[in-house]
């Protein structure tokens, strides 16, 4: 019990200020006070985590500047797709034009059990509201390079994507966009564009992560099956909670990239940095001694479609329900009385009558 509330809060201490996350710094996590806290709470079960290490940016999975030069080894590591531009400062995976698709995607397959993604991005265009399109999706996925609808990638993918949706193509929707979701897939669902992936996504939020004049970051945090994903848009250097989910199953072996499509109606999609960090967390010998590569991705909940309807009413459902149903009990249970009550009386009164004709 303790130690779960410690890792909650130790869970919920590990974000909280974005630290520049330069390398050679501690990236993402806590803090190493924090740690130390966590150490001494947890005690002895944490042992391996006290190395001071306790994040470690990967360059293999990174994408950092300088992109290119002596001594920089960031593009090596990834492949180029489509309407991808590298320029010195930024990665356009598309400009602000119909009907662009382009894509980055790391060579090497990821291995690490728990990871974090940290993604500099900049959406923006001459578009005004709603009038720009569609959208950054970040990957981690099985296949690779594989162009597609589903922001300039494949659909029916296998497994995790996070969707930054500037458009809303459901015209029906009472979302405020930009929207970002997460959908994990076997390769069984398909992402459907015209419900911006309304039946498919596990959860989400509205980010207004468009034309800002700052810099705006990502966070996603991937660590013993819970999901988070955090944003940093006010130019407080501070992560904000977007999605935080538990029960996410994902392989390790896959791979990570970025792409993004326009359509009718455009934007610049750059991406200034992705960087990973490797979590240091401990598993326990079952867990070690599975294939991690077999993994099938999956989500142990599922919400049904049915969740997923607008209902404005929807939240107060299970609030006036329950409580009508108490009432009717209660109800119910009066009348119930009463009606013993008179019976009673009745019965009373009868035999008070009787027992007075006997005398
Ligand atoms: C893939 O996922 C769907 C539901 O999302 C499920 O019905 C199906 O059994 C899964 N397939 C495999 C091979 O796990
Ligand atoms: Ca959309």
């Amino acid at each position: 019990m303790a130690a779960a509330a410690a890792a909650g809060w130790f869970w919920l201490w590990g974000w909280g200020r974005r630290c520049p996350g330069r390398p050679g710094l501690p990236g993402p996590g806590p803090g190493p006070i924090t740690r130390l806290l966590f150490l001494l709470l947890l005690g002895p079960v944490t042992a391996d985590i006290t190395d001071g290490n306790s994040e470690h940016l990967k360059r293999e999975h990174s994408l950092i500047k300088p992109y290119q030069g002596v001594g920089s080894s960031s593009t090596l590591f990834w492949d180029f797709q489509g309407s991808t531009i590298l320029t010195s400062q930024y990665l356009r995976l598309t400009p602000d034009e119909r009907s662009k698709e382009g894509s980055i995607w790391n060579h090497l397959p990821c291995f690490l059990k728990d990871w974090e993604m940290h993604v500099h991005f900049k959406v923006h265009g001459a578009g005004k509201k709603n009038l720009h399109g569609d959208g950054i999706a970040l990957w981690y996925t099985r296949d690779r390079m594989v162009p597609g609808p589903v922001f300039g990638s494949k659909d029916n993918f296998h497994g995790l994507a996070i969707f930054l949706d500037t458009y809303p193509n459901d015209e029906t929707t009472e979302r405020v966009f930009p929207y970002i979701s997460v959908m994990v897939n076997n390769g069984s669902l398909s992402y459907d564009h015209s419900k911006d992936g309304r039946w498919t996504e596990l959860a989400g939020c509205t980010a207004d992560l468009r034309n800002r004049n700052h810099d705006t970051f990502l966070a996603v945090r991937y660590s013993r099956g819970r999901l988070t994903v955090m944003t940093d848009l006010e130019d407080k250097n501070e992560w904000k909670n977007c999605i935080d989910i538990t029960g996410v199953r994902l392989p390790t072996g896959y791979y990570f990239g970025a792409s993004a499509g326009t359509g009718d109606l455009s934007d610049n999609h750059d991406i200034i940095s992705m960087k990973l960090f490797q979590l240091m967390v401990e598993h326990t010998p079952d867990e070690e001694n599975i294939d991690w590569t077999k993994i099938e991705p999956s989500v142990n909940f599922l919400k049904s479609p049915k969740d997923n309807v607008d209902d404005p009413t929807g939240n107060f459902r299970s609030g006036p329900l329950t409580g009508w149903r108490v009432f009717l009990l209660l109800l119910c249970a009066l009348l119930g009385i009463i009606v013993c009550a008179v019976v009673g009386a009745v019965v009373f009164q009868k035999r008070q009558e009787r027992n007075k004709r006997f005398y």
